[in-house]
This record gives structure tokens, sequence and C-alpha cells, in this order.
């Protein structure tokens, strides 16, 4: 969000101070460069156009999260060719080849899963609903950066095996295969995140971040709306 209240720029700390680093604890420096994980897309300059980002954040704070504690709407869409706003931006992004979210001939309903996230706020680390959904997830955020973590399934109380990713506010991200299904992807509910790596590293003060997911639905699936294309 591009409000004066956003403490995105605000919060980066140049060089950060020994007591910003106890304020941190055990946070390691999370890089916005896509951890190795089979089927994880991202491209941290591929941002969101300004415009368009601050009109669909308004949008959904305006017509879905108007009421206090509804922090998540779900939205449905039957197949359709029709693809306005933010999903004809999406679908010519490059990322979004590594998905099937667009087919040539769409067949599949789909759905968009909106999560307002206040600072301090997180989402368990889970894996999509298997029987639900099909491969290949696409998620944006706006109005604040986060850092993603992912953990092997098999793995789940490793932290050794943790990896993480840094999610600027405008950036977009794809889960498809293993990415999707072997490995669980959260936010760890923090206040602060820190940027970079191990020698040179920020604090970057989340603000409120609104999260877009698309997913397409299982043939089985039945459809429960028609607002995914008001986005
Ligand atoms: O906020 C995000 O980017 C992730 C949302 C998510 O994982 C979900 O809604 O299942």
């Amino acid at each position: 969000m591009d409000s004066p209240d956003s403490l995105f720029d605000e919060g980066l700390a140049a060089s950060p101070t020994p007591s910003d680093i106890a304020v941190v604890g055990d946070m390691e420096p999370t890089s916005s460069c896509a951890p190795p994980i089979p089927g994880l897309f991202f491209t941290p300059s591929l941002l969101l156009p300004l415009e368009l980002a601050d009109q669909i954040t308004e949008f959904c704070l305006k017509h879905y999260f108007n009421q206090p504690g509804v922090n998540q709407i779900m939205l449905f869409g039957a197949a359709s060719d029709s693809t306005p706003g933010l999903l004809a931006f999406i679908k010519h992004q490059p990322l979004v080849k590594f998905t099937p979210f667009f087919p040539r001939t769409p067949t599949h309903a789909r759905q968009a899963i909106l999560n307002l996230y206040h600072p301090g706020e997180g989402i368990t680390p889970h894996v999509d609903l298997l029987k639900r959904f099909g491969d290949g997830i696409v998620g944006l955020s706006l109005g604040s950066s986060c850092v993603m973590q992912f953990t092997r399934v098999e793995e789940a109380d490793d932290n050794v095996r943790l990896k993480q990713l840094f999610l600027p506010e405008r950036t977009m991200i794809v889960l498809s295969g293993d990415a999707h299904y072997a490995w669980t992807h959260g936010i760890e509910k923090r206040t602060t995140d820190l940027v970079g790596d191990a020698k040179t590293f920020r604090i970057v003060e989340r603000g409120v971040r609104l999260s877009i997911t698309f997913r397409w639905l299982l043939a089985s699936e039945d459809v429960v709306g028609l607002e995914v294309t008001k986005l």
C-alpha cells in the first residue's frame, strides 16, 4: 500500500546496531532469491504495476475487509477466458507458464483467497488441500512484504531444512510440483523481518499485507460464486 502509514520504506535500517540485532533475536537474514525448491518460481524484479496494485488493494479493503475481524475472503469464478484487470496482468507473466492456470481452453473454475495480515500476524505452515485444487498456485503480495517459510513435509519438525524467501510487496510467487505438494509454506508471526545475508542485512518492518492466492479447482469441486472476475 502506498499510504503515508506504510512502514515498508521507513523501516529500513542501513546498518543494524547491536540492539537491533538483539531485537530480532534468532532470526536469520532472508534473501529475495528463491531457495532451491523444485517448482518454486520467483523473480524479485517482476513487480505488479504500482497503479494496479493500489487499485486492487483499495478495492479489496473497501469491499471485503470493511468489518473488524474479517481477515480472509474466498472468491470463486467459473472457467472462463475472461481475464480482467489483475488476471490479465498475471496471464502475461513468464512465471505463469509453469502452472496450468491459464489453459488454452479453460475448463476449470478458479478460486482466489484473500488474506489480510496485520504486523505480527502470519499463517501456519500448510500444504494446500490436495483433493480440492489442481497443481500450480499463484500468490501476490500487496501492501507489505513478508518472509515466507518452506519446510519439507516429511521433515516438518526439522528447522535445519527450513528455507525462506523474502517477498517484497507487489511481487508474485508460483508454487507447483514439489513446492506445492512436498513442502509446506507458511508465514511466521513477526512484526519485522531480517533481509539480506549474514554480513549485510537490514530490518524491514511489516505493514498491513494483503495476499491474493489464485488456485484452480479440480473438476469434482463445485463453484460457489462468480466473483473472482472482479479482481
Ligand atoms: O499470504 C500468503 O501469501 C499465503 C497464503 C496461503 O498460503 C493460503 O491462503 O493458503
